[in-house]
């Protein structure tokens, strides 16, 4: 018996599209799948059965075990997340961000910024970047009308799958057409009367790009993070985990407690005003769920 192994790079009404060896084959997965309530993801390692060469179809006989697994994007097996953002319009949601790579620091996936569209406003890019030193593996400015951050780009999602993530219109699209050298994906304007993107992107899908798989995801603004204890929250920043200092309480939440060592990383510019104030807002939302459990 003939056994393939490929990756899901795209699925739609039950159809997927499996890259194995550099070809494309259109399978649909064993009913096994449904019955056990398994949804194949795109970035799933599958093997395939009932080979036909001529007319490229399968059938997903095996799902291979996950390294990881994204709820929004539904995806798996990711090595990286690229969050993009607008310099202005759309207006970047920074507590969308903030949200975005907490939950990617959960699942242990490094994160890269991209602040698209500098030329909107290229001292506002540069804000948004040191605002994210620290936050994140890597920042990068990118405009794609101009084509800066591209290569640099690359050079990060070297040999990686990598997706990207974030509100409609920032311009992920947009990335991925030019990361990968042709128009691949429709891009779309923004709406004139919100100023919001049109939703162009409506399903993920992945492509091969030099040396490695990208995938593009539809735009969203609503992201929840996972229940969790407020206090551990802090475990998930960088800022406040890589400086650990004293501070007077042993549970110390940071958010305005006497003789705290967070007080001094904002005074060095080790960790941003405008992160610490959003860290803030997050603590007091899942204190607030933590408080609603017990009603
Ligand atoms: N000025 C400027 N406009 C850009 C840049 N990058 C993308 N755009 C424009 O921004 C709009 C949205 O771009 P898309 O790539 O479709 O955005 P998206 O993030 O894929 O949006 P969804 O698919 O809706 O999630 C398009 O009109 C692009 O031409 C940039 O660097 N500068
Ligand atoms: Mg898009
Ligand atoms: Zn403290």
């Amino acid at each position: 018996m003939q056994i393939t192994q490929g990756i899901i790079i795209k699925g739609l009404g039950g159809l997927y599209t499996v890259a194995c060896d550099g070809r494309l084959f259109s399978c649909p997965a064993r009913g096994i799948f449904r019955k056990e309530g398994i949804k194949p993801m795109i970035g799933d390692k599958v093997t395939l059965d009932e080979i036909d060469e001529a007319d490229r179809t399968a059938v997903i006989s095996e799902i291979l075990p996950r390294k990881n697994q994204l709820l929004r994007p539904a995806v798996a097996n990711v090595d990286h997340i690229v969050v993009v953002i607008a310099t202005c319009s759309p207006a970047p949601d920074m507590l969308l961000v903030d949200k975005l790579i907490l939950s990617a620091q959960q699942k242990h996936v490094p994160v890269t910024l991209a602040v698209n569209k500098t030329d909107q406003d290229p001292e506002a890019a540069a804000k948004l970047c040191e605002e994210y030193r620290y936050a994140v593996s890597g920042v990068v400015e990118t405009c794609t009308t101009e084509g800066t951050g591209i290569d640099e780009l690359k050079k990060i999602m070297h040999g990686k799958i990598s997706v990207m993530v974030g509100q409609s219109g920032a311009g992920k699209s947009s990335l991925i057409n030019l990361l990968i050298g042709e128009s691949v994906m429709e891009t779309g304007g923004l709406s004139r009367k919100t100023d919001r993107g049109r939703h162009t992107t409506r399903h993920n899908e992945m492509f091969m790009s030099d040396d490695g798989f990208v995938i593009d995801s539809p735009g969203f603004s609503l992201f929840e993070l996972e229940e969790m204890e407020p206090l551990q929250l802090q475990n998930l920043y960088p800022e406040i985990y890589n400086n650990r200092g004293d501070c007077f309480f042993q549970d110390c939440s940071h958010t305005g407690e006497p003789k705290c060592f967070v007080k001094d990383l904002l005074e060095n510019k080790k960790f941003s005003q405008g992160r610490y104030e959003r860290y803030k807002i997050l603590y007091k939302e899942l204190l607030e769920k933590e408080k609603n459990k017990y009603k």
